[in-house]
């Protein structure tokens, strides 16, 4: 009786998880991953940026913009790239890029692994079909050197340049970032790679390339296919190029050990003074607040943490041992 009441419990919290996470989808009947969605387990934690030039074409053009002119994008920081999708951004210019760290690394689990939150904008703004876009390469490491490239496609066009502020049809990109609207994450599968030279269950580095939308071959950038890429360029800017918001984190840890995992439980959730955690005796616990930083650590003692310190919102528990390590989502409320 006792196990069917559980089991009973656990479906109807599905069911309510996957209500609430198909609530947020959008647009309808793509795989955009929403920020709140619960499929997602942490955010990068440090983002560095190589800035690209504004213009790959001539790199003597400048753009100036509040006393400051510069040929390279320069508008944000890296920084916004950290922790939740915020809708603040880092522009990298043409050819620029980011890499992404988190504070465990990411693994291939079941379907999507991580996602990469950009800032597409519908138009017309009340419609879906198209965008405006730029776009980005994905790749991962799991030691900062070795990259593997996720095979992108374009089935765009490329014997006409799509301007600078023309709006294409979005869904003919595959496996690029940037095809979403702000809030909504591209999901990226580790299965979709090959993993000869990463290894793709301690996924350490996620790199995230501006692709260039040039269709002149002195400048352009490739797909997987050997295709030109085609979408909005030139972006003469200080905001030109690939914009990042944040790199949701989905799957993490050891996906080997997926059912200890499973069976680590965090309640209450919401939690005001204290949190219990249940079958993880003797981890290691880590707690983040969403910008990334630890606010609190240590083992975990009588399976409770008292939290009546934190500041209300939300915060990522993370909780290791030497056979795994998981990280789960609390709401501190006051
Ligand atoms: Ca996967
Ligand atoms: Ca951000």
């Amino acid at each position: 009786m006792r196990k069917t009441g559980k089991s009973l419990i656990s479906i109807l919290l599905l069911i309510i998880s996957c209500t609430l996470i198909y609530a947020q989808e959008f647009p309808a009947g793509t795989n955009a991953i929403h920020k709140d969605s619960l499929v997602i387990s942490g955010w990068a934690t440090h983002v560095d940026v190589v800035r690209g030039y504004i213009n790959i074409s001539d790199t003597t053009k400048t753009y100036t913009e509040g006393g400051i002119t510069s040929n390279k994008a320069w508008f944000g920081t890296p920084e916004n790239a950290t922790g939740q999708a915020n809708g603040q951004l880092v522009s990298f210019g043409d050819a620029g890029y980011a890499i992404a760290r988190f504070a465990y690394p990411v693994s291939n689990g079941p379907g999507a692994d991580f996602a990469v939150f950009s800032n597409a904008m519908f138009s017309p703004s009340n419609q879906t079909a198209k965008a405006f876009v730029e776009l980005a390469f994905v790749e991962v490491s799991s030691d900062g050197i070795n990259y593997e490239r996720f095979p992108a496609i374009s089935n765009m066009q490329y014997h006409t340049q799509i301007s600078s502020f023309q709006t294409v049809e979005w869904n003919l990109y595959e496996n690029f970032a940037g095809i979403y609207p702000v809030f909504y994450g591209v999901p990226f599968d580790l299965d979709d790679i090959p993993g000869e030279t990463v290894d793709k269950n301690n996924i350490t580095h996620i790199k995230i390339i501006d692709a260039i939308g040039c269709i002149n071959p002195d400048y352009a950038s490739y797909d997987s296919q050997g295709n030109i890429v085609n979408f909005a360029w030139p972006t003469p800017f200080h905001t030109g190029g690939f914009d990042l918001d944040a790199v949701a984190v989905i799957n993490s840890g050891n996906t080997i050990n997926q059912n200890i995992r499973d069976e680590i439980s965090v309640y209450p959730n919401p939690a005001k003074d204290f949190v219990i955690i249940n079958n993880a005796e003797n981890s290691e616990i880590s707690i983040y607040n969403i910008n990334g930083s630890k606010v609190l650590s240590g083992k975990l003692n009588n399976n409770r943490i008292d939290i009546e310190n934190l500041p209300a919102g939300v915060y990522f528990i993370s909780i290791a041992d030497k056979d795994y390590n998981t990280t789960k989502k609390l709401l501190k409320i006051e």
